[in-house]
């Protein structure tokens, strides 16, 4: 079920389709496992989709990252959830979210995202599922983040602090703590206290003593109390899940152009938010695995340091991320603003093999004059490129070439159906689809549930 593979007339919509509304039940042909990833650098509307989504799955489960995720939801009372660890199906009563073992979790920040939600009425019993292999995050991550970033000074990655690179290392480097070594305790503290003095060694600036050792070991005693009626071997409930039939929505954090292997490294985060990052992340066969909706804005934002060829200086820039708000949802940084890069997401389509695409925020365009879309990339001695480049001297001297669009002027934020769009914001999702070969089938026009086209 690769609609990627087909001929791109599956992805325009017909005279009679457009007759009948223009509106489609595209969440009824998805595969019983399906993921939305994201395709540029994060806050693409990830969270939004799997909200929308979760009503038709069972499970919902997040595979990589950990509490640098900011995922926005709104409920059908149009109250706001920003989630870091917590799945994005939660708000759906139904639906069991799984923290898969490829997630860094950490337990103080879980614990008050689970008292938040139930505060304001969401029930999380019996429905949230921790993976016993995933590490867990640990405060001092977050100290040594912040240590990182400021001996990096002015070449910083721009992280959100949230201890992911240094949590991510000591998996890497086979010292991590699991959740699953919270059901011993005994030899807990001798494997806390390994980390903390290695970080001691490592960075002038940390410090730590006997007692604060102990003091986090009794805190962690309580956690491990706490987190007891999650804890489960994921990898074998997702098996046994995908054996019952039950329908599995994988959530993708970040995006592609952060995966530690495809994105702009150094400036990525250390995880795999790509299509392989599910796998790894959740232990299931690549072959169980259908559908995937890769999720992209209209335009795009990038918020941290790194290349970005299609990032528009100065007070365009600054128009855009006022129309849309940009700003981040952990670290409220402003987000720097761009056109659609084509490159890019070509290069990311081929990494992840995507069965369509959802379009978000095109509301946010509306109004502009024209619009640019990042068709190619032109090398400085002259040779225009198809393929993302590796090299950082190479993208930040690249030349982007565009394909200028009339804008639209009038708001979209009310049409649901596709055929209702003006012809100019049609002509648009079209020309993105032409370039990509892969459908729209899903298009943003607004942050609520029922602002979603489907095509
Ligand atoms: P990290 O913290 O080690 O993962 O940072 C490494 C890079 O990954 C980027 N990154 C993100 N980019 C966009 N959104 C993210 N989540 C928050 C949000 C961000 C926020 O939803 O708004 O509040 O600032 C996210 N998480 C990681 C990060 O900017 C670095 O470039
Ligand atoms: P995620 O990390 O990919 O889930 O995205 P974020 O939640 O960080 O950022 C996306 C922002 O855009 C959130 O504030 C969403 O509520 C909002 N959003 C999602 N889709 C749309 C859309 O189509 N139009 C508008 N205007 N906002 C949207
Ligand atoms: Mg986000």
């Amino acid at each position: 079920n690769r609609s990627s593979l087909l001929p791109l007339a599956s992805a325009v919509v017909s005279e009679a389709e457009l007759e009948a509304g223009g509106s489609v039940d595209r969440v009824g042909e998805l595969s019983q496992v399906a993921g939305v990833l994201g395709c540029q650098w994060g806050d693409e509307g990830k969270g939004k989709l799997v909200d929308i989504l979760a009503q038709h799955f069972d499970v919902v489960a997040r595979c990589q990252g950990g509490a640098n995720a900011g995922h926005t939801i709104y409920n059908s009372e149009g109250k706001k959830f920003v989630l870091h660890l917590v799945p994005s199906g939660i708000l759906n009563e139904q639906t069991i979210c799984l923290i898969g073992n490829g997630v860094v979790v950490h337990l103080p920040g879980l614990f008050k995202e689970i008292e938040g939600l139930e505060a304001n009425g969401v029930s999380c019993k019996g429905r949230i599922l921790v993976s016993d292999r995933a590490h867990l995050l640990f405060d001092f991550h977050q100290e040594v983040d912040g240590l990182r970033e400021a001996e990096l000074a002015k070449s910083l990655i721009g992280t959100t602090k949230r201890g992911i690179g240094p949590c991510y290392a000591n998996k890497v480097i086979r010292n991590g703590i699991r959740v699953c070594d919270l059901r011993h305790m005994d030899t807990f503290g001798q494997k806390l206290e390994i980390l903390l003095k290695d970080a001691a060694l490592r960075f002038e600036g940390f410090k730590y003593s006997a007692d604060m050792l102990k003091e986090e070991v009794e805190r962690y005693k309580r956690f491990a109390e706490q987190l007891e009626p999650y804890i489960i071997d994921t990898v074998h409930v997702m098996n046994q899940y995908i054996l019952q039939g039950k329908k599995i929505l994988v959530e993708g954090s970040q995006a592609t152009m952060l995966d530690i292997d495809f994105g702009t490294y150094p400036f990525v985060t250390s995880s795999s938010p790509s299509a392989g990052g599910i796998c790894t992340g959740l232990g299931i066969a690549p072959r169980s695995i259908g559908d995937l909706i890769g999720v992209v804005k209209a335009y795009t934002t990038r918020v941290g340091s790194g290349p970005f060829p299609t990032e528009i200086l100065g007070k365009g820039g600054d128009l855009l991320r006022a129309a849309g708000m940009e700003f981040g949802n952990i670290t409220g940084r402003p987000r720097r603003c761009g056109w659609l890069d084509l490159v890019a997401l070509k290069y990311c389509c081929q990494i992840n093999g995507f069965s369509s695409l959802n379009l978000t925020r095109l509301d946010v365009l509306s109004d502009l004059p024209e619009i640019k879309l990042g068709v190619s990339y032109k090398l400085i001695n002259g040779q225009r490129i198809e393929s993302f480049p590796a090299d950082l001297n190479v993208l930040e001297k690249l030349e982007v070439e565009y394909e200028v669009l009339p804008g639209w002027p009038s708001d979209i934020s009310s049409i649901r159906n596709y055929k209702d769009l003006p012809p100019a914001a049609r002509r648009y999702i079209e020309k993105v689809e032409e370039h990509i070969s892969i459908p729209i089938h899903y298009i943003g026009v607004g942050p609520g549930r029922d602002a979603l086209i489907t095509k």
